[in-house]
Order: structure tokens, then C-alpha cells, then sequence
């Protein structure tokens, strides 16, 4: 350890030599580890100096810091904050408790004019001592950092020889307030209040509230992550939702075991409630950072390519957006519902790789409203991130001001539209070069593909690996999946998961267009393009699964 580099530095600066690791590559979505790699000494100190190396603009400015509340997300933020004193950064804000959501975050740092901020979350993964954890970087839009930006850091990362810190800092998270360290200001505040206070502002909160005191009810599941405190003030203490209907609302630091994704097979409690004879007219369930989104009605399960369809054909009865949506996007694997909400209206559609990262330009741009995922995530304009608690909002307001019930209004839209089967099979942990292996031979083979009608009649009109040119900064995203279209009707999608942490994870996308068929199982509506999948890829004999391990 030696002492400061310059004479700027504090006296309690200190400058710590280091090994560079090689494995700090970001994926989709920041870097996600398991907690033991993280905690390896001086693992995340590495790459957060990595971060502070190739983003000048903190020094002198505002830094975010908070996190989705698992493991080890107090010592993560300490010394975040300690590195942040030693490298020039002049203010930090903080969520109380070291909670922000992940959407939250976003708004903090366009709000405050923050030069950038530090999310520590594994979205959600599992967490506790054997689970993962995770961090990004936002940039002062709010959004994640590009491409280009976590390059650099990745390529600092493999050359880092030293990180700056002062261990002398202390920071109380669970003090609201403001202190001083140094040349360092550190304010912790409700991170609630002001993503709360922004809510009102999109919605009609005096119309949910007439809604649910006609007994109308919203049951959301927090899944024990970090939307519980935002799901009590805005659903219960704001909008007046039973207390009853807000389950699993108290944030743990290891979710209580649980995984706090919000789909079909991890909200299985939700899924039952919205299956039984009570259910509400809402359901819904975020993820551990708060960003996803699950939708339900009584009976029905709407698929986050569908919410996303549905949601733009009907946001402008939301007073945030009465103007209605100027464009559309959608990650290239997430169905093609939205496309005709889109072409009816008028406006325009992009088709983007996966990561929420490549929406921010088009929102910065105001070339779209609203953007979703399959993977659970919808969101607009007002941050740059998505945002779970937004969109069981939005869709609250749009039943309290339509007077429709949730299955009224999906029943109306596949009449219209048509209905987008759709189902995404993962295969988990596998060897990575087995995985690298069944990609590699799928796009060999694509090219060849094109022209042929496969069992079933369906006639292939493109196959080729996506990219994506960038229509606001020129740049391109090369091998962002592999994708058969069968021209409106039907696609298979192909594509490695850039957010697991054990092994490799390939994604089977399968979406099939009827228009004829409005209510079958999507199990049953894709059975014979699962089958057609199974002959071209032929996923469970090259992985030696029976099936795949997780179906969403
Ligand atoms: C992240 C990204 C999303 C992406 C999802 C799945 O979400 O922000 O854009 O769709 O991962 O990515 P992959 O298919 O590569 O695993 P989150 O909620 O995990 O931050």
C-alpha cells in the first residue's frame, strides 16, 4: 500500500496495488458474479475503480449508490463510498438502508442531475452467501452504459494495477441526512419519496383510488425483494389497497430463499391467488431490483410481449401520456404483438438486442414512449431503466379509467390483433462450449434455411444472426441472437443468456401468430413449433436434457 499519488489527494487516501482479474467482463446487464467471486479481496474494489478510471465525469460531481438490498450489499456500498472519496467524487446520495430499485435509481440520477450512479443488484437471481451479486453503472441519463462504455471498462479492468480508497470513511445508512467526510458529501435519503412523488405524476392516483374503493383490488407480490417499501406507500398508503393484497413486502437479504423472478414458475403463490376463486382484478409481481414486471388477471396470464402491446394501445388513458405513444420498441426475441399496435397507429416500431441499454438512446431521442422485454420488462420514457411498480401502475389506471376488466381488454385485443403464442425455454447450466457449440452449428446452417418449408407448411422467409444498427448513434450490435422466421406466422429465436452465473444458458424463444385460435394453452399452441425447434437445433438430445429447465 502506498500512500496518495498527488498532492490533490486526502491524507487518508490510500493507494492499494493489485493483480488485475481477467473475468470482469459485463454482460447483458453489468457484471453478475456469485457472492464468493465478488468477495474475493479486492474483486469489486477492482472493478469499481475500473468504472471511476473510465468515467472522468464523477470526479467533482454527483455519484447514486444503492442497491436491491441482498447480501453483502451494505460492505459493497461502504466501500463504494470509501473509493468514492478517494477518487474525487464530491457527493454521493444513497438510499436509506443502501435500497434503491433499480428504476428508482434511474430517476434519482436524472432528477438530481447525478453525473452517474452504481446499482449493486443480480436483478433476480437468487441471493445470501451462496447466491449472486451484481453492479452497473448508469450513465447521467440514467441509463445503463453502453456497449462502448463497458468495453473500456472491461479493457481498464485487465490492466488495473491500483484502486484509490479512504477506509477513514464511514457512512450510517440507516440515518437520513446529510454528513460530511472529507471533501466528500454524503446524503442518504428515502429513496420512496421521490419515485413515488414521480408515479403522481403519470397517473391518475385520485382515479385508482375511486377504483379500488369500489372494491376493485390489486394483489402484487414483492417476492421479499426491493419493491416492498415502494408497493406499501404507493398501493396501500397512497391508493388505499387492502393491506391482505401486498404479500411478501418485507425486503430480506436473501429474498427468503426464494427467486425473486416474476414469472409463472417463481410466483407460483401469485399465480394460485390469480387462479382461485378470490382472485383480484390486478395481479402482480417485480423482481429483486424492482425493474420486471409480471401481469395477471383473474384467470389469465399476460404474457410481457402482449402487456407491452396492450399497455401502448392503451397508455394515452394515462394522464402521463395523453398524447399517446410516438414509437414503439421491443428486444428482437420478445413477440411481434406490438408490431400491429404500432402499424394500426401509424408510428414506429424498433426491434433492438436484448438489454434494456439499446432503448435509451431511441427514449433520449423521443423516437419511442414505451419499450418491454420478454424477460418481464416494460417501461417508458420517464426513467431509463424498466420499471415493474410503473407498469402494474399503468395498468391499474388504464382499468380504473376504461372501465374493462383485464380479460376484457386482452379478449378485444387478440380479436383485433391477432394472439402472439408465445413461450421462452431455457436450459441452464450448461458447459459453455457445448452451448457455443449447438449456436455455432445453428448458424452454419442458416443460410441454407431460407426458401425451405418445414413440417408443418411453415416456409422460412429469413434466418441470420441479429444486429443491430443503431439509428440515433450509427453504432452496431453484431451476434445478438439467431433467429428462423417463418414470415408473420411463427419464429424460433436462439440465444445465449448474458446474465447467468453458473455455466451457460441458452434461451428458446418460440412465437406463433393465430388468428383463428384466440384461447388455447400457449403449451398447446406451440407444441408443434417446440417439435420443429427439436428437429433443427435438437436442444434436449445435444444437452442430454428431457426438457428444458425453465419455461416462462
Ligand atoms: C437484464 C437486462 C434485460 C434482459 C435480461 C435478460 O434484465 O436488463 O434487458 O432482457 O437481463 O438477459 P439475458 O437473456 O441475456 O439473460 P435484469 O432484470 O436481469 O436486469
Amino acid at each position: 500500500m502506498t500512500k496518495s499519488e498527488d498532492n490533490e489527494d486526502n491524507m487518508t487516501t490510500q493507494i492499494i496495488p493489485v493483480t488485475a482479474f481477467t473475468d470482469q467482463r459485463p454482460g447483458t446487464a453489468g457484471l453478475r458474479k456469485k457472492v464468493a467471486v465478488v468477495r474475493q479481496p479486492h474483486y469489486l474494489a477492482s472493478f469499481v475503480q475500473s468504472i471511476f478510471d473510465c468515467a472522468p465525469e464523477l470526479r467533482g460531481n454527483t455519484l447514486v449508490i444503492g442497491g436491491d438490498g441482498r447480501y453483502w450489499n451494505r460492505d459493497a456500498i461502504t466501500l463504494c463510498v470509501q473509493m468514492a472519496a478517494a477518487n474525487g467524487i464530491s457527493r454521493v446520495l444513497i438510499g436509506l438502508g443502501g435500497i434503491l430499485s433499480t428504476p428508482a435509481a434511474s430517476h434519482l440520477i436524472r432528477q438530481r442531475g447525478a453525473a452517474g450512479g452504481l446499482v449493486l443488484t443480480a436483478s433476480h437471481n437468487p441471493a445470501g452467501p451462496n447466491g449472486d451479486f451484481g453492479i452497473k453503472y448508469n450513465i447521467a441519463g440514467g441509463g445503463q452504459a453502453p456497449e462502448a462504455l463497458t468495453e473500456r471498462i472491461f479493457q481498464t479492468s485487465l490492466a488495473l494495477t491500483r484502486y484509490r480508497i479512504d477506509p477513514t470513511v464511514s457512512v450510517d445508512l440507516d440515518r437520513l441526512g446529510t454528513t460530511q467526510a472529507g471533501a466528500l458529501q454524503i446524503e442518504v435519503i428515502d429513496g420512496v419519496d421521490d419515485y413515488a412523488a414521480q408515479m403522481a405524476t403519470l397517473f391518475d392516483f385520485a382515479q385508482i383510488r375511486d377504483w379500488l374503493a369500489q372494491g376493485h383490488r390489486i394483489r402484487f407480490d414483492a417476492l421479499h425483494a426491493v419493491t416492498g417499501p415502494y408497493a406499501r406507500r404507493i398501493l396501500i398508503d397512497t391508493l388505499g389497497a387492502n393491506e391482505q393484497d401486498i404479500v411478501n413486502a418485507v425486503p430480506l437479504e436473501d429474498f427468503g430463499g426464494g427467486h425473486p423472478d416474476p414469472n409463472l414458475i417463481y410466483a407460483a403463490e401469485l399465480v394460485a391467488h390469480m387462479n382461485g376463486p378470490h382472485a383480484a382484478d390486478l395481479g402482480a409481481a417485480s423482481d429483486g431490483d424492482g425493474d420486471r414486471n409480471m401481469i395477471l388477471g383473474p384467470g389469465v396470464f399476460i404474457s410481457p410481449g402482449d402487456s407491452l402491446a396492450m399497455l401502448a394501445d392503451n397508455l394515452h388513458l394515462c394522464p402521463g401520456y395523453v398524447d399517446g405513444v410516438v414509437g414503439i420498441a421491443r428486444s428482437m426475441p420478445t413477440c411481434r404483438a406490438a408490431d400491429h399496435v404500432a402499424r394500426q397507429r401509424g408510428i414506429e416500431l424498433h426491434e433492438t438486442p436484448t438489454g434494456w441499454k439499446f432503448f435509451c438512446n431511441l427514449l433520449d431521442a423521443g423516437r419511442i414512449t414505451i419499450c418491454g422485454e420478454e424477460s418481464f420488462g416494460t417501461g417508458s420514457t420517464h426513467v431509463r431503466e424498466k420499471d415493474g411498480l410503473w407498469a402494474v401502475l399503468a395498468w391499474a389506471n388504464i382499468l380504473a379509467a376504461s372501465g374493462r376488466s383485464l380479460p376484457e381488454i386482452a379478449i378485444s385485443h387478440w380479436q383485433r390483433y391477432g394472439r402472439h403464442y408465445f413461450q421462452r425455454h431455457d436450459y441452464e447450466g450448461l458447459e459453455a462450449d457445448v452451448a457455443d457449440a449447438i449456436v455455432a452449428d445453428l448458424r452454419a446452417r442458416l443460410p441454407q434455411l431460407v426458401g425451405q418449408t418445414l413440417e408443418g407448411g411453415l416456409t422460412v422467409t429469413l434466418a441470420d444472426d441479429f444486429t443491430y444498427a443503431d439509428p440515433i448513434d450509427g453504432s452496431q450490435a453484431k451476434g445478438q441472437g439467431l433467429r428462423v422466421v417463418m414470415g408473420d406466422d411463427a419464429r424460433i429465436v436462439l440465444r445465449k443468456s448474458g446474465t447467468g452465473t453458473d455455466g451457460a444458458t441458452l434461451r428458446l424463444y418460440l412465437e406463433h401468430w393465430r388468428q383463428d385460435e384466440l384461447n388455447l394453452d400457449p403449451a398447446t399452441a406451440l407444441a408443434p413449433l417446440a417439435a420443429l425447434a427439436d428437429t433443427l437445433i435438437g436442444l434436449r438430445q445435444r444437452t442430454g436434457r428431457a426438457e428444458p429447465d425453465v419455461v416462462t
